[in-house]
């Protein structure tokens, strides 16, 4: 028997949700263990982040993004990359609104409760050899909130987007088991992120999503138990289904105007630097953007443009056929105005640190 894959990982981290189901549905022998910083994380990345994935070769994988992509690579079949210009540029883009946007709504839902913040410190030090250190963990986590946009002033338009979302999820699930027809893909994996590990296990909005949208709920169970030998494909002539554009429309509405507030301000930042300047920290300062028509601070961060490239260079892949094809199913979401950027820096990566790259 070969040796399994290790997945570092845990229940309620919103990124280790993100692989979980790819992992099982691919089928790969995998062992899951919780997160060994010291010995195990921190030695091999150099960065504190969960999940990470160490090969049966011995090969260290870290971020969910480059997880799923070297998944694919390695274990082509069953699919999560859809290969037909809509339906790809589609998952990329929910990729993209799981990974950035929907934190807003999970990290409100988790830290802005009293009765969800117990569960979560209890959740984080059941998990933990260091119970103390779980706690002082959360506490940094609960402190992130309005770095990222979450205060009393903007609540109401993020509570409002995630109430949008839900009944947008709950009719098109009503009809297609996953996002894309009838199998899953890397859009589902990464709205599992925010949906499962945040929404469905935190204990306010847990009850919010079985009160309110039991199709969701079924789509998070579907998804966590996938059966890698059953039949199903996307939907035919790299359709979308009528019950998405409006869930498009929701992403392109709020998140992408936001996201790419975020982007334009890291370009600001990028211009002023020093030639030589290649390493870039998590976060490079703050700026406006909105919410609904709510003003909104958020800080800035270096990796957003880093995933906003993932779909650009799927855009840019595209041949004369495939961009008339997205621009009709994409019209008037809004969504269209991401592919419109061309961004002025490149953001890469040296080992698992981000760099800003010169041309
Ligand atoms: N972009 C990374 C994000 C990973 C991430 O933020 N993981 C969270 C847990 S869900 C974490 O470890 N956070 C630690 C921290 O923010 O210091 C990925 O996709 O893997």
């Amino acid at each position: 028997m070969t040796r399994p894959y290790r997945f570092y990982a845990a229940e309620i981290s919103y990124f280790s949700a993100k692989v979980r189901p790819a992992l099982r549905y691919k089928g790969v022998h995998f062992l899951e263990l919780l997160p060994d910083y010291r010995n195990v994380i921190l030695p091999r990345t150099g960065l504190a982040f969960i999940p990470i994935v160490i090969t049966p070769e011995d090969e260290t994988w870290q971020d969910t993004s480059e997880i799923l992509d070297a998944l694919e690579r390695r274990v082509p079949t069953p699919p999560l990359y859809p290969t037909t210009p809509v339906q790809r540029l589609a998952a990329y883009l929910i990729e993209l609104y799981a990974d950035e946007f929907m934190l807003l709504p999970a990290m409100h839902y988790r830290w802005s409760f009293p009765e969800s913040v117990a569960k979560a410190r209890a959740d984080f030090a059941s998990a933990s050899e260091e119970p103390a250190g779980a706690v002082r963990f959360a506490e940094r986590m609960q402190g992130t909130l309005p770095f990222l946009g979450v205060t009393p002033a903007t609540v109401p338009a993020v509570e409002a987007h995630l109430a949008d979302l839900l009944a947008g999820l709950s009719a098109h699930f009503a009809v297609h088991p996953y996002l894309l027809g009838d199998r899953m893909s890397l859009a589902d994996c990464a709205l599992m992120g925010p949906l499962y590990a945040h929404l469905y296990l935190d204990a306010v909005p847990g009850r919010l999503l079985r009160e309110t949208a039991p199709a969701v709920c079924r789509w998070i169970e579907r998804m966590n138990h996938p059966d890698p030998e059953a039949p199903g494909t996307w939907l035919a002539d790299d359709a979308l289904a009528p019950t998405l554009p409006p869930i498009l429309s929701l992403i392109g509405g709020d998140a992408i105007p936001l996201i790419l507030d975020g982007v334009r301000a890291f370009e600001a930042w990028a211009d002023e630097q020093p030639a030589g300047t290649d390493e870039l920290p998590r976060g490079v300062g703050g700026h406006p953007t909105t919410l609904r028509g709510v003003p909104v601070q958020r800080f800035i961060s270096a990796y957003t443009p880093w995933m906003v490239q993932r779909p650009l260079a799927v855009h840019d892949g595209l041949d004369a056929g495939g961009r008339s094809a997205v621009d009709r199913a994409f019209a008037g979401t809004g969504c269209d105005a991401l592919w419109a950027h061309v961004p002025r820096h490149r953001v890469g990566k040296r080992g698992f640190k981000l760099v800003l790259e010169r041309s």
